[in-house]
């Protein structure tokens, strides 16, 4: 496992040569996202020098798939597994007083004069923070949550943010008569990226999980306005409140499903304080790139395997495909022991998460990483009149524009072989001594 913290893996990103370093003065205006788009999936792009405050961005630094089981130390094939394994003991983080983002520390909030935020697409609303990342204490229970919200700049000391319904959500629901203090932390390990995006009941603390993917405690720091603690090797912290009647016109901005979500009035977070480092990077993402996909998709995938497997034994595998923004579809490898379970994964995996919209089971020689194995398997196992159903009216991602406000249809295809049958009537064709140019690899 490499070393923790944004810095250590720049540096390991740099070593394996997946490091662009821009020189020239680039507009925060699409210019910092035309180029990271460029080299998305490829490397990680450095912009040492913006037309905003002089704090460079850097952007792409988990892009790609295969550098997240490098990160975790983890075999690719086996990464959910392994990381299912990893997240079962829970490890308390360690508190440090002391912490780089506490060099530099003011209450004059002048957000765009403080920090280079870039704007992304062509009609977004204006420039966003897309990589902020929110701690919260749940006032009523006290447990702490991690997410990731778009923030649009709304004021020099105030930002709009979107809230989809889960946890921060929940929290601000339940409490209505109070302001929720946040710190929001930037430029942080890939280990707790991915930790903000597991999919885990309100208990349980996303901290915590990535400590025991980590192997070991993550060092925690109390922001200085809000004693919220957060990780003391983020690059830049921002704390406020939450208003509980304060609402502002937020978006449109252009999200993972490539289209633009609509704007609303929204919650607003005041800022009271940004801290940094002398020396900080600001970690952009590229709203619908590849760090934005992954890092939703991965630990959805991990939440996914880990339930259906519960109740399912022949659940092999599952995959949230790129091609589908890493949310809405979903496939479903198993090798099935009885009929009739095709159908209990299907609807648990569509109840498992809003946001997955249609779920594919295949059998256990389909590689589900391989759209044209699914398309096949679909092509010749799958019979339209009893191996698909459809349900109406359920809540699905309001950022779907072909849902209704996020009120949406979901749906199920069984593309799987009768039990017994792929030895018989599905026995798939065979060259004795064929050795395709994949496995000799
Ligand atoms: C780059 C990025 C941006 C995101 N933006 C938002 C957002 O604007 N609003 C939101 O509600 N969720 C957003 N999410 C998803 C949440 O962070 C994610 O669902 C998280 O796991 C929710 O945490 P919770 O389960 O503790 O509520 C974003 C995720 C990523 C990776
Ligand atoms: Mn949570």
């Amino acid at each position: 496992m490499s070393e923790f913290g944004l810095r250590s893996w720049i540096n390991s990103l740099k070593d394996k040569e997946r490091f662009e370093k821009i020189e020239k003065k680039v507009k925060l205006q699409w210019e910092v996202a035309a180029i990271s788009k460029k080299f998305d999936g490829q490397s990680a792009v450095f912009f040492r020098n913006t037309d905003g405050p002089d704090v460079p961005i850097i952007s792409n630094i988990l892009c790609n798939r295969e550098w997240y089981s490098e990160k975790l130390g983890l075999n690719s094939r086996d990464l959910l597994k392994e990381l299912i394994e990893k997240q079962q003991k829970k490890i308390e983080p360690k508190l440090e007083t002391d912490a780089k983002f506490l060099e530099k520390t003011t209450e004059e909030i002048n957000i765009t004069g403080t920090l280079p935020i870039p704007t992304y697409h062509e009609y977004d609303a204006g420039p966003y923070i897309t990589a902020g990342v929110f701690f919260v204490h749940d006032p009523e229970t006290g447990i702490r949550n991690v997410s990731i919200h778009r923030m649009q700049v709304i004021d020099k000391n105030k930002f709009g943010l979107l809230v989809l319904p889960r946890h921060l959500k929940s929290i601000l629901n339940r409490n209505k008569k109070s302001s929720l203090k946040v710190a929001v932390s930037i430029g942080l390990d890939p280990i707790l990226l991915l930790a903000s995006q597991l999919v885990l009941s309100p208990d349980e603390d996303e901290i915590n999980i990535a400590c025991a993917v980590r192997g070991e405690p993550i060092s925690l720091t109390p922001g200085p306005w809000s004693g919220i603690a957060v990780p003391t090797d983020s690059e830049i912290v921002i704390e406020g409140e939450i208003l509980p009647d304060e609402k502002h016109e937020e978006g449109p901005f252009g999200e993972f499903p490539k289209y633009y979500g609509p704007s609303g009035k929204r919650e607003v977070l005041n800022i009271r304080s940004i801290s940094m480092r002398e020396d900080a990077i600001y970690y952009s993402v590229l709203p619908a790139g590849f760090d934005h996909l992954l890092m939703g998709s991965i630990p959805r995938e991990v939440a996914l395997l880990n339930d259906l497997r519960k109740n399912n034994p022949s659940v092999q595998d599952v995959s949230l495909p790129l091609s589908s923004s890493g949310r809405f579809h979903c496939f479903v490898q198993i090798k099935k022991i009885n009929e009739g379970e095709v159908k209990n994964i299907l609807m648990s995996a569509l109840s498992s998460h809003y946001d997955i919209k249609h779920v594919t089971v295949v059998d256990h020689d389909i590689n589900i990483h391989d759209l044209k194995e699914i398309d096949w398997a679909i092509a010749t196992r799958f019979q339209a009149h009893k191996d698909l159903f459809v349900i109406d009216g359920v809540m699905g991602s309001k950022l779907d524009p072909s849902a209704n406000n996020g009120i949406t249809s979901k749906m199920g295809l069984d593309a799987t072989a009768p039990l017994g049958s792929l030895e018989k009537e599905f026995r798939t064709i065979k060259i004795p001594g064929y050795i395709s140019s994949q496995e000799e690899k």
